[in-house]
């Protein structure tokens, strides 16, 4: 796109310089007196060929975004994230496709993005299959892909992936899992866990971890199903795990806030207590803030964040390349553990010791999504 702009710029250039030739060899000289306002009324009518935007001589840079869709509060995070970074004032102009949890949709909006010819494009990968086609497309089309949040798992043909270790985050809910429940006493696990969409990198990662943890511990999963991250599907499982398992559960894990939120609504109604001081040790995934602050009030007993907020490193990436610099394949971002209680105050996973933040409301009002 920035090569299809400097053609068009010094198009505009050379005829602008043939008509004020023309119009300043005429009106400007013989009205005399004012030939800066018409020279300038010349250059500002035609003028904006004259001066190169503010933008700095055209270096608007296209970026396509295939996002997953708007499914949870996470994903309008993430959405906000990248439309607030590649905007306009800083020099970005964003081509968004919701693709609506539809894996064909997605490679679709990847396709019309190639035909657009963008500078940059960015996938935020429903599923993390079925990709090596299309990012081959891209690569003969000389077109940088940028992978954030979920992973690309059959392919590498893409610059960069930003995003989170899911498996980490599944593996740090069953740690805290263990450590909550020699506090408490609690020696038998009984487990329902609320999965996330089926084949995403985030589901796969989480239900890995957790299931690790709990296979070593020897605890019981009584049924795994998905809810699609979203809160009616988190709310459906929950209902028929209340009919199907009642009495026989002490643990829920849901693998997004949403899906905890349609939990909670189905124990709510099926008259299962949850959270601090409840029947039910509650667990969710993303911690997005109305969810730390449900930790805060203990109807949440731990929320394992997932950092929404790739687009600012994805800049960094694009403005690495623009430079001729090779960027990490890699980057991990930043992300939190939060309890209701502070009787666990760290967790080793992998090796790496990381604080249990104790979600107080100073805690909950600090947080930034
Ligand atoms: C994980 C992300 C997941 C979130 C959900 O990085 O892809 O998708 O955990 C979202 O909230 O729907």
């Amino acid at each position: 796109m920035k090569k299809l702009y400097a053609i068009l710029l010094a198009l505009a250039l050379t005829l602008s310089l043939a008509a004020c030739g023309s119009s300043s060899g005429g009106d400007a000289q013989q009205s005399g007196g004012n030939d800066a306002q018409q020279s300038s009324d010349a250059g500002s009518g035609s003028g904006d060929a004259q001066t190169p935007p503010d933008s700095g001589s055209g270096d608007v840079i296209t970026v396509g975004f295939a996002q997953v869709g708007h499914e949870s509060d996470w994903r309008t995070a993430s959405t906000k994230s990248a439309q607030d970074v590649f905007s306009a004032e800083n020099g970005y102009e964003l081509a968004f496709v919701d693709c609506d949890n539809d894996p064909a949709k997605q490679l679709e909006a990847v396709r019309n993005f190639i035909q657009q010819g963008v500078d940059y494009i960015i996938i935020d990968p429903i599923v993390a299959t079925g990709w090596d086609t299309v990012l081959t497309e891209c690569e003969d089309a000389g077109i940088p892909v940028i992978v954030i949040d979920r992973t690309v798992d059959d392919s590498d043909k893409y610059v960069s992936w930003v995003g989170s270790d899911f498996k980490v985050e599944g593996l740090a809910c069953g740690e805290w899992l263990k450590a909550y429940a020699a506090d408490k006493g609690i020696t038998e696990i009984n487990a329902l866990v609320i999965e996330g969409s089926v084949g995403a990198s985030a589901t796969i990662g989480r239900t890995d971890g957790f299931k690790e943890i709990a296979d070593r511990e020897g605890w019981n999963i009584l049924a795994s199903q998905s809810g699609d991250f979203t809160e009616a599907g988190g709310q459906e499982v929950m209902e028929s795990f209340c009919q199907s398992y009642k009495g026989q559960f002490n643990v829920v894990i849901c693998q997004n806030d949403n899906e905890a939120a349609g939990a909670r609504t189905a124990m709510d109604t099926a008259g299962i207590t949850y959270g601090v001081g409840g029947d039910v040790i509650l667990v969710s995934f993303d911690a997005n803030k109305p969810y730390v602050q449900m930790v805060c009030d203990g109807k949440i007993n731990a929320n394992f964040e997932c950092n929404p907020m790739a687009a600012p490193t994805v800049s960094d990436i694009i403005q690495q390349l623009e430079k001729g610099e090779t960027p990490e394949k890699e980057v991990y971002v930043s992300e939190h553990w939060f309890a209701a209680e502070d009787n666990v105050t760290s967790i080793t996973v992998n090796g790496e010791t990381q604080e249990v933040i104790h979600a107080t409301q100073d805690v909950v009002d600090a947080r930034p999504y």
